[in-house]
């Protein structure tokens, strides 16, 4: 991998994914590209899941992208294409992650950026980054989906670029986590995934079609936002994963197909396994993820793997994006006063 693209732009380390994947994506070199050097992220082995599983399992650690997401992929796509072709301001409904990447991205860019949020249900990292990057944050009285269904009509009636995964271009930039995947592993079986619009199992499976490999994709979603698991719309979706609650996915279609292509499965998991995983992975793997993500690796604790032997975990985000429900699901800290004896006391146990 050259670091010269970089060089040139004045960055230095691993390039973006758009000139890591340029022959990829539908841009040219000499386009105005948006980058905060977003994909290239860890790859790590799980071995206390692995155990468990009787497979080996890997997650893919997307929190480790620039904002703190896999939205980042996308959004570094959506907004170099907003911004070559003459957008001012871009746009968009988000439980959280997707307003705080557009937020970054449009700042990177020099784009105005606003975004529509349900009103409460964001977690407070994800609000502060897009508050601190300068976008219009914009509390909907409604859930993202009707947020989603809004910005859609208002993009409808204003030259503002629409940054939701129902722009082709955030699918060309999540794809590259799918074709990274395959060049680091060489062949992987299995891709657990959490799903909420299902904009981004859509996007692997689009990776990896375009590198001829086929694995099992298996979705997960919470229980209280299953539309793809009990086929139809959920009108008040539910839960502590609050990236995932979303009642009437975008990418619907789309994802089902891909499961059915790939000869997987979409699955519910609870609040509580969901919340198992997540502590799970901090305390046993050292990976500090958010609640949505660790949908991915409740999902095959409890389902298991089938026959598969290399499986891949998608992290979508960063554990510090919900200190909130992260405080909630650990320990106390110990209150002790300055002097040696209360500290060895406090230490020791
Ligand atoms: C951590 O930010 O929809 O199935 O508006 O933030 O592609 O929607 C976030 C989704 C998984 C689900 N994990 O991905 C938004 C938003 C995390 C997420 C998903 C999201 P999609």
């Amino acid at each position: 991998m050259s670091p010269e693209p970089c060089a040139i732009r004045g960055g230095h380390g691993h390039p973006g994914l758009i000139h890591r994947f340029l022959d990829r994506l539908p841009f040219e070199a000499s386009d105005p590209i948006v980058t905060l050097q977003e994909g290239s992220t860890p790859l790590v082995l799980a071995e206390r899941i692995s155990e468990r599983v009787g497979a080996e399992v890997f997650l893919k650690i997307e929190g480790a992208n620039p904002t703190g997401s896999f939205k980042d992929r996308g959004m570094c796509c959506a907004v170099t294409a907003a911004k070559r072709d003459g957008a001012e301001t871009v746009i968009c409904a988000s439980t959280g992650n997707t307003a705080a990447s557009a937020a970054a991205y449009a700042a990177r860019g020099g784009l105005g950026c606003a975004v529509l949020v349900p009103d409460g249900k964001i977690a407070a990292g994800k609000l502060a980054q897009a508050l601190m990057h300068g976008a219009r944050v914009i509390a909907l009285k409604g859930n993202f989906d009707e947020a989603l269904e809004l910005v859609r009509e208002l993009t409808q009636r204003h030259p503002i670029a629409l940054v939701n995964s129902v722009n082709e271009y955030r699918l060309q930039g999540q794809k590259t986590a799918g074709i990274e995947l395959v060049e680091e592993l060489g062949t992987l079986d299995a891709l657990a995934i959490p799903v909420g619009n299902a904009g981004n199992i859509t996007a692997y499976w689009k990776g990896f079609q375009e590198v001829g490999h086929s694995p099992r994709l298996f979705g997960f979603q919470a229980a209280g936002a299953a539309p793809l698991v009990l086929g139809h719309r959920v009108e008040r979706p539910e839960t502590v994963a609050s990236a995932i609650r979303i009642g009437n996915p975008a990418r619907w279609e789309e994802a089902m197909t891909a499961m059915t292509q790939s000869a997987g499965r979409i699955e519910a998991v609870t609040d509580d396994e969901i919340l198992d995983a997540y502590r799970f992975l901090a305390a046993e793997e050292g990976v500090f993820c958010e609640p949505a993500s660790a949908a991915s690796v409740a999902g095959i604790l409890k389902f298991g793997v089938g026959e598969a032997q290399r499986v891949a975990c998608v992290l979508t985000g960063h554990g510090l994006k919900d200190p909130q429900t992260a405080m909630e699901q650990s320990g106390s800290v110990v209150p002790c006063p300055p002097e040696l004896a209360a500290v060895e006391k406090a230490v020791l146990g």
